[in-house]
């Protein structure tokens, strides 16, 4: 760092427009220009430093150098602020060179210092507005006052900065709400809150700041609110700073004993003579409660500028720097202006030369309370904009006048609705629809709640209903609040856009907080109440419903954006500049939502064209790492990013929105090379675990969801513990854990990172040593249960899940705040742990990776196949952690054995009903009534029967319970579901059974009926023949085989049209409903969803793959490349020898000669899991495998196994058999006719040619 490096230039610098004031190089010679010359700064000035171009990840970011040179102050002053560390303000002097001092040498201080106030003062002077606001809140939260009056620089007025404190966003409690433990929080510029000047008259010799830190501290600290003489750079010369008016504010903590003030308070402070800026002065007295002027004396001109100021009444309070004997000259002139104003003596106060500080603080603080007592005048610095505009002087935000008048049309169209009406008017798609369609989306992946229904058929039906909400949404006009938010959105010009969303976002919060104060109030009061559970969760919805933020607009645009894609083309070509809008604002630097969270969805389209769009804009080059930090909600974590890198997450402890936000990082051309990408993402999750949702029934699974979701994506992981939820927070890792193992593939193995929140002390590391150790255990031995549960061998440790290292991955972070809040400054320490951490983790970036860094395309393909797996997801989210899924899935499997036990109980007794109905002796007249009385009493036992095995099982779950080994307790609530599962079962196994008992009955029945045709056959047969012959038509030729065909063909099907076949079952099926059982809560739907016809399964060869060993990355399997290919063989003979054993196993099976039924392929599965089981830690086989494998052995089952059944339903069937006899009956038939013909014929004939004749003779003979 040197002269040679100047402050960069805003790297848009035509994006600023020159406002009224002239360019650093036409300044007129004088203190300005010399002061900026000295920091280096001219370039920059006016308004021409930008909040961007700081925030570029790069070597100076990072730096922790000392100055060396004035030039070099501005940045390094810039660098400490945005990362809040107090200590920026030591850089004004540089330090001396050791070797060189000599005492009687005349220093030129102006060369090796600068006065802070004039820094401050240069840099705001310099710095774009939103750099002006950053550095406002910046300051504030480290408690420096800021700059309410910057001083005229080169225009003719000073400026009153009220955009610049817009920002500043406070929290305080008044005392009288420290009883019930309320609280008020507000935008500093908005409150209206008492005024309090301090101001001086010439050089008066009290040191008037250090009097302000003394009174306006709180705690033991006196704290260097207002910079004073006894601080680095405080003896420098101020050049340009006279007339700045400074300001703080005092906030109560609620607690009277402690001191100060009992309500808010705003203190300004004017620095030089009054009568140097008589305009400020003006203005003080004017908005002031009270005033407070420090004098030695007053001479003539000084009097005459108080008097003109005209009557202020009791406002004024003087405090006169008392020098003894010299001071009777001014004592007169003090009592002139006090009787001139008819003040109280009361408001004169004495500062005697022997008093010290803390003596004369309380002289003041005094007068300050009554005052506060009586107030009646306060005043928002909002409305001081109009007095400071009547008395001439400038206001920062007239330039901004056009985007404020935007945003406030938008509000305006809120009016007197409530936000939870506004956005279902005016930001209709993301409500219900949304949530509806998030629903679906997963549904269709886990098919949950198909029922009975077959699965294609369920899923053609879920993607109906998704078109339908499509369709509905696209039914929406776009919507006057949005048509004009999108409106601003697309001007082009960068800055004012940029103010229009600050300003928007500053209304809302303002607007929104209305709503949500009360609404918090209410829900603190009903927790109270402890009771009405109901109206909590209503509560609850309601601050959910009741958050109103730009996030919210942009949630819409994506909607709009989503819905219109679906719908008619010109609707979609209307929309499709939103991708370039959006992508535009996430290359300025604000956030922009990856994932609903209250939805729990990803707007696939809209995400992938919107950040496709930004890789187009910044040339295909957008190689990126991901930062993401995860942790419970309200513990610091937006403010951890903040700290570090300077940007703007929202910070709140109100905040009720969730998901996941990223925010793109430039990284600068010096660090390129070392980290290998050109940007670096950061993601925020927001609403994890919140209290206030924990009680809505989706809560923990959306936090699963999103805690799975945003560690998957990142390079590192920030875990961020404040120590009192840590165990919330090691719950979600353990599922987020337990979910990769379930997954196909995880990609990469995401580098994990500690940070515990509020932890102080230099020997935190040291003495946290077996607490981390404790944390890697659990986490390790969590790990090694869902590694059991998921069949994952080649997974034993937390470690080969994701990389973490006990010793280096562990941050200690002092609390935020040095002292008690509101009036605590951020501490020095929280800055520097941050900066370290933020170095730390660079580095990890640089070296953690095997390979390269990807780019957005790359990045958008990974996220959707993480999502996607995460919605396939069917079982592990819903719960709290790994123990709790253990448990429940114990249970579950010993439930899946109970309920086999009774189907196999109900199986050996129907088959024993079977016999009994087919061995019923009955002839064809009883048969209705005696099979009927025996179907009514098989039924009653049926009945009699699953009523048992219903009432043991159900004893059996009692005593599960009961015993409270193996963490029943972790489960107890699951326990009415696991007892309507029991009474579901057995309702399925009762409806199966009454079905199987009337089917047999059917079949007896039937049999009989055939039997009876059978019986009757030869008499028919012989009836129809006669009948034929008789038929006197007919018998001069005989019939031809086709007209005896059709005869014998409409005699038959008269006969049997009464007897009911068995109908084919559809076998492979049945195979498959159990294969799917078979896996019962494991990661498997995905696989399965892709299979259509079993059948089809097993036909090839079974081959062991690559995909069907256990590894976690690709990467690791590169490395053992050698061990992969003896492996895989080892595999390959396991796999045939496993089939070969099935393969007989079934085939014994179909050998017996009855029908088919599920405990066969039960017993194959079973099978399986036992061979598996011995094996798969030794072969390293993975879910694929199994599934694969089981695909394979079921195919060829499901085959066998419907041949089986058909072969069965040959035998057994009825029809079958009547349709197998009928061609022997046909040829009877037709024999028997051309027999009976045939001896008619020869009857006939000779009749007619032997008989008649002879007879004939005979009668003629006679
Ligand atoms: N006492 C204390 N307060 C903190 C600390 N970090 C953040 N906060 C405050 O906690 C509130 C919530 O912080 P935020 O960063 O929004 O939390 P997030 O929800 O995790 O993003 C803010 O008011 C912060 O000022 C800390 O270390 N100590
Ligand atoms: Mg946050």
């Amino acid at each position: 760092m040197g002269e040679e490096c100047p402050l960069t230039m805003a790297s848009h610098p035509e994006e600023i427009e020159l406002k009224h004031w002239p360019v650093a190089s036409q300044l007129n010679p004088g203190p300005l220009k010399t002061l900026l010359h000295k920091l280096g700064l001219e370039k920059q000035y006016p308004n021409k430093l930008t909040l961007r171009s700081l925030l570029e990840i790069n070597k100076d970011s990072i730096s922790d150098d000392a100055v060396d040179s004035l030039k070099a102050v501005p940045r390094y002053f810039l660098r400490k602020l945005l990362i809040v560390n107090a200590d920026c303000r030591s850089c004004t002097c540089l330090p001396e060179d050791e070797s060189s001092i000599d005492l009687y040498r005349d220093e030129n201080p102006e060369d090796n210092e600068v006065n802070l106030l004039d820094l401050i003062t240069a840099l705001f002077f310099c710095a774009d507005s939103f750099l002006q606001q950053e550095m406002a809140l910046k300051m504030s939260m480290c408690q420096f006052a800021v700059p309410l009056l910057l001083p005229p620089g080169t225009g003719s007025q000073s400026t009153l900065m009220l955009w610049a404190l817009r920002a500043i966003l406070k929290e305080w409690r008044p005392h009288a709400l420290s009883e019930s433990k309320g609280f008020e929080e507000g935008n500093i510029v908005f409150e209206q809150i008492p005024f309090i000047s301090f101001v001086r008259l010439k050089d008066c010799s009290i040191s008037k700041s250090q009097l302000l830190n003394h009174i306006f501290s709180s705690g033991q600290q006196i704290h260097n609110i207002f910079p004073h003489k006894d601080m680095d750079g405080g003896t420098a010369p101020k050049t340009i700073s006279g007339g700045l008016v400074e300001a703080c504010w005092y906030l109560p903590c609620g607690k009277s004993n402690v001191g100060g003030f009992p309500e808010p308070l705003t203190v300004a402070n004017l620095r030089g003579d009054i009568c140097a800026s008589q305009a400020q002065f003006s203005f003080l007295t004017q908005v002031s409660t009270a005033i407070f002027i420090f004098l030695d004396s007053v001479d003539e001109d000084e009097q005459k500028l108080l008097l003109s100021l005209g009557d202020m009444g009791s406002k004024l309070f003087l405090v006169v720097n008392s020098k003894g004997e010299e001071s009777r000259n001014a004592e007169t002139s003090v009592n002139e202006i006090m009787e001139a104003f008819k003040l109280k003596s009361n408001n004169k106060l004495i500062w005697r030369t022997n008093a010290n500080l803390a003596k004369c603080s309380h002289s003041i603080r005094k007068p300050l309370k009554y005052i506060l007592k009586e107030c009646t005048s306060k005043i928002s610095i909002e409305s001081m904009s109009n007095d400071a505009i009547e008395l001439g002087l400038s206001v920062d935000e007239c330039m901004t006048e056009a985007s404020k008048s935007a945003a406030e049309e938008i509000l305006k169209g809120i009016g007197d609705q409530s936000i939870v009406d506004y956005k279902r008017n005016q930001l209709p798609l993301q409500g219900e629809h949304w949530k509806q369609l998030a629903k679906l989306e997963k549904e269709e992946c886990r098919l949950k709640n198909s029922g009975e229904s077959r699965l294609e058929e369920y899923r053609a039906k879920l993607q109906q209903d998704k078109l339908k909400i499509r369709r509905e949404q696209n039914k929406y006009k776009t919507t006057t609040a949005m048509a004009s938010f999108l409106g601003y959105l697309a001007t082009t010009d960068k800055e004012e856009k940029a103010l229009f969303l600050k300003w928007l976002q500053l209304k809302l919060d303002i607007r929104s907080q209305k709503d949500m104060s009360s609404l918090r109030n209410r829900f603190q009061e009903q927790s109270l109440v402890k009771q009405g559970n109901k109206c909590l969760e209503e509560l609850d919805q309601c601050i959910l419903d009741s958050s109103l933020g730009i996030e919210h607009f942009m949630r819409e645009m994506g909607q709009i954006y989503e819905a219109s894609s679906l719908g008619n083309p010109q609707a979609s070509a209307e929309h499709c500049p939103l991708p370039a809008l959006a992508a535009e604002l996430l290359l300025d630097g604000y956030p922009f939502e990856l994932l609903d969270g209250d939805a729990s969805n990803i707007p696939e389209k809209w995400v992938t064209d919107v950040l496709m769009e930004l890789h187009r804009k910044v040339g295909e080059k957008s190689k990126l790492l991901v930062l993401t930090v995860l942790g419970v909600q309200s513990t610091g974590k937006s403010t951890l990013l903040n700290t570090m890198f300077g940007v703007q997450f929202p910070v709140s402890s109100g905040r009720c929105t969730r998901g996941a936000f990223i925010l793109f990082l430039k990284v600068g051309e010096d660090m390129r090379k070392d980290l290998h990408c050109d940007f670096i993402l950061l993601i925020d999750t927001e609403g994890l675990k919140s209290p206030s949702l924990a009680q809505l029934d989706e809560s923990c699974e959306h936090d699963n969801e999103l805690a799975t979701l945003v560690i998957g994506l990142s390079d590192v992981t920030i875990i961020n513990i404040a120590m009192e939820n840590s165990t919330e927070m090691n719950d979600v890792l353990q599922i987020a854990v337990h979910a990769f193992l379930r997954m196909k593939e995880v990609g990469k193995i995401p580098v994990c990172h500690f940070v515990h929140q509020n932890v102080a002390g230099v020997s935190a590391h040291n003495k946290n040593v077996t607490d981390r150790k404790h944390i890697l255990d659990r986490l390790n031995e969590m790990t090694q249960i869902a590694a059991e549960m998921e069949k994952r061998a080649s997974v034993n440790r937390f470690t080969d899940v994701l990389d973490y290292d006990a010793d280096k991955n562990n941050w200690y972070i002092p609390g935020l705040w040095h002292g008690t809040p509101p009036m605590a400054p951020v501490n020095t320490g929280y800055s520097v742990a941050v900066l370290d951490l933020k170095k730390n983790l660079l580095e990890v970036l640089k070296t953690c990776r095997c390979e390269e860094p990807s780019q957005i395309p790359e990045f958008i393909e990974w996220m959707k196949s993480l999502w996607k797996a995460v919605k396939y997801e069917n079982f592990i989210f819903s719960f709290r952690n790994t123990l709790v899924a253990q448990a429940y899935d114990n249970l579950w499997k010993e439930m899946t054995q109970w309920e086999w036990e009774s189907r196999k109980n109900i199986y050996t007794w129907q088959t024993k009903a079977d016999l009994q109905i087919s061995n019923l002796e009955v002839n064809s007249f009883e048969i209705q009534s005696e099979i009927q009385d025996l179907q009514k009493s098989l039924k009653s036992e049926a009945l009699k029967m699953v009523a048992t095995l219903e009432k043991e099982m159900t004893e059996k779950l009692d005593a599960y319970y009961k015993k409270k080994d193996r963490n029943v307790s972790l489960i107890e609530k699951n326990k009415i579901d696991f007892f309507h599962h029991i009474w579901d079962v057995h309702r399925d196994i009762l409806n199966t059974e009454n079905n199987k008992l009337d089917m047999a009955v059917k079949l007896k029945i039937s049999t009989i009926e055939a039997d009876d045709i059978h019986r009757k056959q030869k008499v028919r047969i012989e009836q129809k023949v006669l009948q034929l012959l008789q038929n006197p038509s007919d018998n001069k030729t005989p019939l031809s085989d086709e007209q005896l065909e059709d005869e014998f063909g409409k005699m038959w099907s008269q006969e049997v049209v009464k007897i009911k076949g068995l109908e084919e079952q559809d076998i492979p099926s049945h195979v498959f409903k159990q294969l799917i059982r078979d896996f019962s809560n494991r990661n498997v739907n995905e696989e399965f969803q892709n299979v259509e016809t079993l059948t089809a399964y097993g036909m090839e060869p079974f081959k062991a793959r690559d995909r069907h060993i256990c590894t976690m990355t690709k990467f690791k399997l590169k490395m053992m490349f050698g061990r992969e290919k003896k492996a895989k063989e080892s595999l390959q003979r396991f796999s045939e020898s496993v089939i070969d054993t099935c393969r007989r196993i079934i085939l014994d099976s179909t050998k017996s000669q009855t029908d088919y039924h599920d405990s066969l392929t039960k017993e194959v599965l079973e099978k399986i899991n036992k061979s598996l089981k011995e094996n798969y830690k030794d072969l390293k086989t993975n879910t694929k495998f199994e599934v694969d494998l089981k695909l394979h052995i079921c195919g060829i089952a499901s085959r066998e196994f419907l041949q089986m059944h058909r072969n069965f339903l040959l035998r057994k069937d009825p029809q079958k058999r009547l349709e197998e006899s009928k061609n022997q009956y046909l040829s009877a038939f037709i024999d028997l006719y051309r027999e009976r013909d045939h001896c008619q014929r020869k009857a006939q004939d000779f009749v007619q040619h032997s008989l008649r004749p002879a007879i004939l003779q005979y009668i003629n003979s006679q």
